[in-house]
């Protein structure tokens, strides 16, 4: 889908994660992998909204409602990654994963990888790209109702841990002051690292017995490594940053489900980002350097 953002391209993503091998190179993990093919958006009628900067909302509502039902089935007996695709797929297949966590009656725990908030509302997104809404739309904040596909139960923010953050607009600023997300910006990495905030998250998730899911936007990582995607911002995550939370991500054992988003490659540099981006998800499913007895968080 790239129905959520103005840059046309990303819609290409999942060809280019074929062609980068991920499928390959899990199965070289000893990690049996299935391709459940692409994924058609569904008919979703939503009224004109009056904010006139937002485009394509019927169709981003389609694809919510398409994503949560595949979201839904492809986790029951498997632990699905989810090719984008702009951000607002998340709104999909967070939704979905939710709803599976509620019949394996376990809470939901979401790591979003961002280098924005994406916690606009219809009513205060000025660019009107949808992909800077999954976050306001899964945790429950108001304007969605009669737009978006209702969901069942709104995620609670303490359940939400995001790294990155290098762009925040004002009214997602006032937003995640409040919310009781956890939120490490840039800053928060440079100064303290990411280990030791991973890990106390990390361990609320196995106390809580939760299920986790990983939302990676092509944009958390710096653009000097990961040129392929339509939203650079300076300053972002290290190769070994992004590493490092991958394989600390694969030894708790938690994670449940992935999206890998943004990837746009008609921008990317002879599929260098697609390559990265498909080394980053071998890692989470247990690429590693040296082996290591996994640790309990
Ligand atoms: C900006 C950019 N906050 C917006 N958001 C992006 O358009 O709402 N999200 N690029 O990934
Ligand atoms: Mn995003
Ligand atoms: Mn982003
Ligand atoms: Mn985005």
């Amino acid at each position: 889908m790239q129905s959520g953002t103005n840059r046309l391209g990303c819609d290409m993503g999942p060809s280019a994660y074929r062609a980068a091998g991920l499928a390959e190179a899990i199965r070289e993990l000893g990690i049996p992998v299935e391709d459940a093919g692409t994924i058609a958006p569904m008919p979703f009628a939503a009224p004109p909204h009056p904010n006139r900067a937002i485009h394509h909302l019927a169709e981003t509502a389609g694809w919510t409602l398409a994503l949560t039902e595949a979201a839904f089935r492809h986790s029951a007996a498997a632990r699905p990654i989810f090719l984008g695709g702009d951000h607002s797929l998340s709104a999909g297949t967070v939704a979905g994963m939710a709803r599976r966590a509620e019949a394996e009656g376990r809470p939901l725990f979401l790591i979003w990888l961002d280098a924005h908030a994406d916690l606009h509302t219809l009513d205060t997104t000025t660019s009107g790209n949808l992909h800077g809404v999954p976050l306001a739309y899964l945790t429950g904040r108001p304007g969605f109702e009669g737009y978006f596909p209702p969901l069942r139960a709104a995620l609670d923010p303490a359940r939400i841990c995001m790294f990155g953050l290098r762009s925040v607009d004002p009214a997602e600023r006032g937003a995640l002051g409040g919310s009781g997300a956890r939120v490490h910006d840039m800053r928060d990495i440079d100064e303290i690292g990411i280990v030791a905030p991973l890990r106390e998250f990390l361990r609320e998730v196995t106390a809580a017995d939760g299920l986790l899911h990983v939302s990676l936007d092509v944009d958390f990582l710096d653009p000097g490594i990961a040129p392929g995607v339509g939203t650079t911002v300076p300053g972002g995550a290290t190769f070994r940053e992004a590493h490092l939370i991958m394989e600390l991500l694969h030894d708790s054992g938690l994670v449940r489900s992935l999206d890998l988003v943004e990837l746009n490659p008609f921008l990317d540099e002879r599929g260098r980002t697609a390559l990265l981006m498909t080394d980053l998800a071998a890692s989470l499913f247990g690429r590693r350097i040296l082996d290591r007895p996994t640790r309990s968080f």
